[in-house]
């Protein structure tokens, strides 16, 4: 059982932070706070007051989802609080302003989002945004570039690393439970349909798939290409018509780019699925899942071009040794490198949708699906597709590919 939260703590801790009052106005008796959060495993508040309002993240010492049989290091908001102040860095406008971070009582305190809401909520809803791809994609370029070799002087790299190398506890959660667990008799899989048993079963037994994800298991593991968000689902994602941020950075941790953009293509991809069991008229809204799909793998293809002819300031590719014909060349290398982004992403994108079929955290795009059939139709359609994507990554050349996959599968 999940332990009630103490919002007169809370507003004490406001009350104590003079800049943060500031913010809210008045006195504290006319503040108000309410619970709003709705993810696996943080508290979440939002306190109004007569002048303005903020939100508050409490890490209780376990998993949310779970309650306290589940104990979870409450130091996972000094990790978000370090991201959200990198990426804030390069991505500016796509990220919350962290405003406070109490390292006692394990509290952080960000701006309120006026008008935006949580993409997965309107997702399943129907909802599409004509912005939503070309700022996400945005937001992923400049995050993923800007803290990797190919920006940074590599002492500073490696320092910036190092602040994310003991977030242990939630990058163990992500090794886990995308990359193990689901694969094994686990206690803590469960799949919303009766009907998948016989799936489940097979993709326990299937060596090809197991050895494909132990790879992507070993990247995670091992590469420190950039400073990942670490969970950029649908759910990790406010929205309104015009504008975008990304939340709850508290999985942050240098790993391979892939994942960021796998996992977010994973939940764009569960959103078509999804949105096709709900019925015809959902049609156009899965039309623009599929073409957001394409441009956020486009977009940021471009962008990230973009940036590394523009502002390759870090040790990786050093221009100075590529001058003269040598541009070809490099050129040539930053297009293979971006190819190469390409499969792992889809081999990460694979895997998130897996693990969300049959694993702990399943996504509402499915559970909020009351018709068993349809939902199981669905589920089987985009387990299809993800084991497509990480058994054999390479046979999709362009997100075009992916998309007509989809549409197939
Ligand atoms: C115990 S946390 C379960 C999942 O929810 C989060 O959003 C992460 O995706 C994690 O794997
Ligand atoms: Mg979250």
């Amino acid at each position: 059982s999940v332990v009630e939260p103490d919002i007169t703590k809370l507003l004490d801790h406001l009350a104590r932070q003079p800049a943060l009052a500031r913010r809210l106005g008045g006195a504290r008796d006319q503040w108000s706070a309410r619970e709003i959060g709705d993810g696996n495993v943080n508290l979440v508040f939002a306190v109004h007051g007569p002048a303005g309002a903020v939100c508050v993240k409490q890490a209780p010492p376990y998993v949310r989802a779970a309650g306290p049989s589940w104990p979870l290091t409450p130091e996972r908001v000094l990790f978000e609080h370090r991201a959200l102040v990198e990426h804030r860095r390069h991505a500016g406008p796509y990220v919350p302003e962290p405003l406070h971070v109490d390292p006692e009582e394990h509290l952080l305190t960000v701006e309120y989002l006026e008008g935006q809401r949580v993409m997965r909520g309107d997702l399943t809803a129907g909802a599409r945004y004509p912005r939503f791809a070309a700022q996400v994609a945005r937001y992923l370029a400049h995050t993923l570039f800007f803290t990797s070799d190919l920006a940074l002087p590599a002492g500073r790299k490696r320092e910036l690393a190092s602040l994310f190398e003991t977030n242990t506890a939630m990058c163990q959660i992500m090794e886990d439970m995308v990359f193990t667990e689901i694969f094994l008799p686990h206690p803590r899989n469960r799949w919303t349909s009766p009907e998948l048993d016989e799936d489940v079963q097979r993709l326990q037994q299937d060596t090809e798939l197991k050895l494909a994800v132990s790879r992507l298991k070993q990247r995670y593991l091992t590469s420190r290409d950039a400073l990942l968000h670490g969970d950029l689902h649908t759910g990790s994602i406010m929205v309104s018509e015009d504008s975008l941020s990304v939340i709850d950075q508290e999985f942050a941790c240098y790993g391979p780019m892939g994942f960021d953009l796998g996992t977010l293509l994973a939940h764009l991809l569960i959103a078509y699925f999804a949105a096709g069991a709900r019925g015809p008229d959902r049609a156009a809204q899965q039309d623009w899942l599929l073409s957001a799909v394409e441009q956020v793998w486009d977009d940021f293809r471009t962008n990230f071009t973009e940036l590394w002819h523009n502002h390759a300031d870090g040790d990786g590719y050093p221009p100075a040794l590529f001058t003269g014909v040598a541009t070809t060349a490099l050129e040539a290398e930053r297009q293979r490198y971006l190819d190469e982004l390409f499969t792992e992403t889809l081999g990460f994108c694979g895997a998130e949708i897996i693990r969300r079929v049959v694993g702990f955290a399943r996504p509402a795009d499915f559970t909020t699906i009351t018709d068993s059939a349809h939902r199981a139709a669905a589920e089987r359609r985009a387990l299809a597709l993800a084991r497509a994507l990480t058994t054999a990554p390479t046979a999709y050349r362009s997100a075009a590919d992916l998309t007509t996959a989809a549409r197939d599968s």
